[in-house]
């Protein structure tokens, strides 16, 4: 057993520590490594998650530039979902249409004690009149918060009656903070009403030979104008982007596009399942965070293509990128190489993020998720093109999920080439463990008083994470990066990213701030007195 992982959990009560042993594992100690993960956190323990409502309104529906989101509830939902995010996005100049894009507003019912008493369902619609009085958006979207589940206003009557006075599109989302146990209950809910609702009602087809949709891609920073920045280069054509600076008339036409890639797949693998299921969209599971992952993205959606002068066309594109970045790129390397680094992120940076580490010779120490599911620590392989009871009976001890239409299994690397070998397609999904070090430490749901232990014992030079320890961190002496906004910063996403992150990492290493961490007076006197005596 760990000697780190006891020395922090070993100052829990026996009920407690019974439940945190689950969450917190020693790579390469358990044969296979299982973590607990997407379990109720306990009550109290400061946990950094978030609610339902934060992943669908927040974090899934937030991006889409051009869909009103009106907020049903109190104001402080709608106020801390609102600008915090970093979700970039422009208003489309399109022909004979207004610039639309209504990022920079926060609209809600701002629920008061007589809606909660006598329901709000009047108000919500008064809402919504407003909303077309003024802006007259061609999609409104509603998302309950905890109040209005608990006296059962119900917003999909209200969202009907809106489409039909308006000729509008109009959706609720019944997403309310108490369901599930953290953001992650509400991705599935923002995934399955897209689908519904919107994926396929749009018949704008692609112009490229080649075209993709990006998932999971929220453009913090501009990230996900890189990618596309990437992707054009490359002559493949973007159709739309789930969700970052994204517009209502893009994602109509999703399905229409010859394959998903999938960045984040924690808050969007339903889209690309469901998308598979219904239209057939093959989907891709990809990575830009990082400069080899980049690569090794690009060449795998050349292979799946298998043209050979997109192929050839990638290889020019990623010469140039590199030729690009090169020199600052080996300076970076020089300064940042042998450092390590703590990273505790929603549901797949964590992972991402190590792989860009890796390029500049940081070592992982310590990683860990809010609210991933176990296939993100421990790895996913999908077969769609059989069943459960088809050729793999010789192919021992595999896990199957119970899902009717996906094949969802663990595979080891030897059972995975006696399929590939067999010509079948698998859609690999590497979990976070298969990248990590022997004897580093996985974490899920990490909590205030476990992030200042591992502080301690393991004194990375870097800790990476969110708004909410970022401050305890850094008072108590280590540089903290915020994952989920950069801290104003990026993109970092892509070659050029990958450049930008390098420097914002030694910047933050190298400021002379870090010699003011100790009081002076500590070390030595400030005053100086002079004791006269007559
Ligand atoms: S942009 Fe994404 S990449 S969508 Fe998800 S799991 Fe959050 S908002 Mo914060 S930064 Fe974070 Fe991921 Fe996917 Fe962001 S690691 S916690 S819900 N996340
Ligand atoms: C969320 C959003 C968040 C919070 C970031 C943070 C984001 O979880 O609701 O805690 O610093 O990226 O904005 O993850």
């Amino acid at each position: 057993m760990s000697v780190i992982r006891e020395e922090v959990l070993d100052k829990y009560s026996a009920k407690v520590y019974k439940n945190r042993k689950e969450h917190v594992i020693t790579v390469g100690e358990g044969n296979p490594d299982v973590v607990s993960a997407n379990t109720r956190a306990i009550p109290g323990i400061i946990t950094q998650r978030g609610c339902c409502f934060a992943g669908c309104k927040g974090v899934v529906l937030g991006p889409i530039k051009d869909a009103v989101i009106i907020v049903h509830g109190p104001i402080g939902c709608a106020f801390y979902t609102w600008g915090t995010r970093r979700h970039k996005a422009i208003a489309d100049e399109r022909k004979g249409e207004k610039a639309d894009s209504y990022l920079e507003y926060c609209f809600s019912t701002d629920m008061q004690e007589a809606d909660i008493v006598f329901g709000g369902e009047k108000k919500l619609k008064k809402a919504i009149i407003e909303a077309m009085d003024i802006i007259k958006p061609k999609a409104i979207f509603i998302c309950s918060t905890c109040p209005v589940g608990l006296i059962g206003d119900d917003i999909h009557a209200v969202a009907k009656w809106a489409e039909e006075e308006y000729g509008i599109k109009c959706i609720g989302f019944s997403c309310e903070g108490y369901k599930g146990v953290s953001q992650s209950a509400g991705h599935h809910i923002a995934n399955n009403q897209l689908i519904r609702h919107i994926i396929g009602t749009g018949d704008k087809e692609p112009v490229s030979k080649y075209s993709v949709n990006i998932l999971g891609e929220y453009n913090i920073g501009g990230d996900g104008w890189e990618v596309e920045k990437l992707l054009k280069r490359c002559g493949i054509e973007v159709i739309s982007i789930f969700t970052g600076g994204s517009s209502y008339r893009d994602i109509k036409n999703a399905h229409l596009a010859d394959l998903n890639l999938v960045q984040c797949h924690r808050s969007i693998n339903y889209v690309a399942d469901m998308m598979y299921d219904k239209y057939g969209t093959d989907w891709l599971k990809i990575n830009f965070i990082g400069i080899e992952s980049c690569k090794e993205s690009l060449r795998a959606i050349g292979e799946y293509f298998g043209d050979i002068e997109l192929k050839a066309r990638i290889e020019e594109v990623i010469a140039d990128e590199i030729g690009n970045i090169f020199e600052e790129l080996t300076y970076l390397k020089s300064k940042l190489k042998g450092k390590t680094a703590a990273l505790y992120v929603g549901g797949s940076r964590s992972h991402h993020y190590q792989l860009l580490l890796k390029d500049f010779g940081i070592r992982t120490v310590l990683a860990g998720y809010e609210f991933a599911h176990r296939d993100d620590y421990e790895g996913r392989t999908v077969i769609p093109e059989i069943k459960p009871d088809a050729d793999t009976k010789n192919i021992e001890s595999i896990t199957v999920e119970p899902d009717p239409k996906f094949y969802k299994v663990f595979l080891s690397e030897e059972q995975k080439n006696i399929l590939k070998e067999k010509g079948i397609l698998l859609n690999d999904y590497p979990g976070m463990i298969q990248d990590m070090d022997e004897g580093a430490i996985i974490c899920d749901d990490l909590n205030h008083f476990e992030t200042e232990e591992f502080l301690k014992v393991l004194k990375p030079d870097i800790f990476f994470s969110g708004i909410k320890d970022k401050f305890v961190i850094q008072k108590s002496g280590f540089l903290s990066r915020q994952l989920h906004s950069y801290d104003y910063s990026g993109p970092y996403a892509g070659f050029t990213g990958s450049v930008i992150f390098g420097n914002d990492l030694l910047m933050g290493l190298s400021t002379p701030a870090w010699s003011y961490i100790h009081a002076p007076w500590k070390s030595n006197p400030c005053l100086e007195a002079r004791l006269e005596v007559e």
